[in-house]
């Protein structure tokens, strides 16, 4: 894996932005540069993840774990070396890594999963900054159980730091599960100084990896999260696909939230179900294969091009954005120090979402709203952002257009003579 600390180069880039059909065929509409800055919502993919997702309709076509023909075994062998390559992306091994439809599916098997665990009076520790995957799972399993959701404060950047964490763990805290980077405001916990103190009360600390998965180097093991959740679609990967990594006694002890074909070994009319073991044991029905194939080669790819690089580049895009829009009185940039390439901000007296609709009338894709984050407004004090999210493929010229579009202009009225 290629994993020097540099940021990736102008011309590097250039070659990168040829792997992708959508930045190839994309004819923007009117006369602006298409300029797509809604990564943190979902990413482009490049040809070789679409050949290997296309790969297994057109060359394996069999189910999985499931035939006693050559072709059946040929995809059954397709299939583990599609897991052990995600696995291996993560820090982790093919046993301890279950194939999801993505990252909300991963947290909502953990929350479920742990159900059974959770006692009238347990605690379980959020954070205002996360987004709904992370946080409407535990909303559900809280009142099902009658255990509390408790917050931990976020410091001035929007983090959960070790200090905050610590003023809310008790020895009634069963799980702490917060995001790695927060997907509005890209603030970046300190994972192994968070879990350590979750461990200390005995605590299962659960990491949603949606937005660090895709711009940093994951190592599980070397995190000492007890669970990690993260989507295909948002680094490169097929929509639909994404993964849980569990540590393999914790797989072991807990329950599947879903039951079907493929994840038993025996069951009788008696209502006993013997399962399988993890990770077949939370993957019932037939699965995604072909997101499978896809997120391996993703996870492929993106290892080619080194994850410390991906990180530089994007926050050097990000940061240039924000040195140019830091004296400019109208714009009010909500995560001035954020290490990420997710830049949230709002232009004075502008509704997000006109913003959003003024951007898009020069061209340029950002998110605007509460983007699923929706505790936030009260922690930043406003009620929605626009959310410039950079990735790898984004190059100097987006970064330009950005700042041309808020610097000269940047009133949506703009967007009706545009
Ligand atoms: N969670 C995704 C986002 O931040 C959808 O846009």
């Amino acid at each position: 894996m290629k994993e020097d600390k540099e940021a990736l180069t102008e011309t590097e880039v250039a070659r990168i932005r040829r792997d992708f059909p959508m930045l190839r065929n994309v004819k923007t509409m009117q006369k602006h540069r298409f300029c797509y800055l809604d990564n943190s919502a979902t990413s482009f993919k490049p040809d070789l993840v679409l050949r290997a997702a296309d790969s297994y309709y057109r060359n394996w076509n069999a189910n999985t774990n499931r035939g006693d023909y050559d072709l059946a075994h040929e995809v059954d062998q397709k299939y583990y070396e599609a897991r052990k390559e995600v696995a291996g992306f993560i820090g982790a091994t093919p046993e301890e890594l279950v194939f999801t439809a993505g990252d909300s599916m991963s947290l909502n098997m953990v929350a479920y999963g742990l159900m059974p665990t959770l006692d009238n009076g347990d605690e379980i520790v959020l954070s205002e900054a996360e987004h709904a995957s992370n946080a409407l799972p535990w909303f559900n399993v809280a009142r099902l159980t009658g255990a509390k959701i408790v917050f931990a404060p976020l410091d001035r950047e929007g983090t959960v730091t070790p200090s905050s964490l610590k003023k809310v763990l008790s020895e009634r805290t069963k799980v702490v599960s917060l995001a790695q980077v927060t997907n509005v405001l890209g603030s970046v916990i300190d994972v192994k100084a968070l879990a350590g103190l979750a461990h200390g009360v005995k605590a299962l600390f659960v990491l949603d990896g949606a937005q660090s998965a895709p711009t940093m180097k994951i190592d599980v093991k070397d995190l000492d999260c007890d669970f990690f959740a993260f989507s295909g679609h948002k680094m490169c990967g097929p929509t639909g696909i994404g993964g849980l990594y569990g540590k393999r006694e914790l797989l072991v002890k807990m329950n599947p939230m879903l039951s079907g074909g493929g994840m038993n070994s025996r069951f009788d009319r008696f209502g006993d179900v013997f399962y399988e073991e993890p990770p077949y044991k939370f993957e019932a029905g037939t699965q995604n294969i072909a997101g499978a194939f896809g997120l391996a080669a993703a996870c492929r790819y993106l290892a080619s091009i080194g994850m410390d690089r991906i990180g530089n580049w994007i926050r050097h895009l990000r940061d240039e954005v924000y040195q140019a829009l830091k004296g400019i009185d109208k714009i009010t940039v909500y995560n001035p120090a954020s290490p990420t390439g997710i830049l949230a901000f709002n232009v004075k007296d502008i509704f997000s979402q006109d913003e959003a609709t003024y951007l898009n009338s020069k061209g340029i894709c950002v998110r605007a709203g509460l983007h699923c984050a929706k505790m936030l407004p009260d922690f930043i004090r406003a009620d929605g952002t626009v959310r410039a999210s950079f990735y790898f493929y984004n190059d100097e010229e987006d970064a330009k257009q950005l700042i041309g579009a808020l610097t000269k202009g940047g009133d949506f009225l703009d967007a009706y003579f545009a």
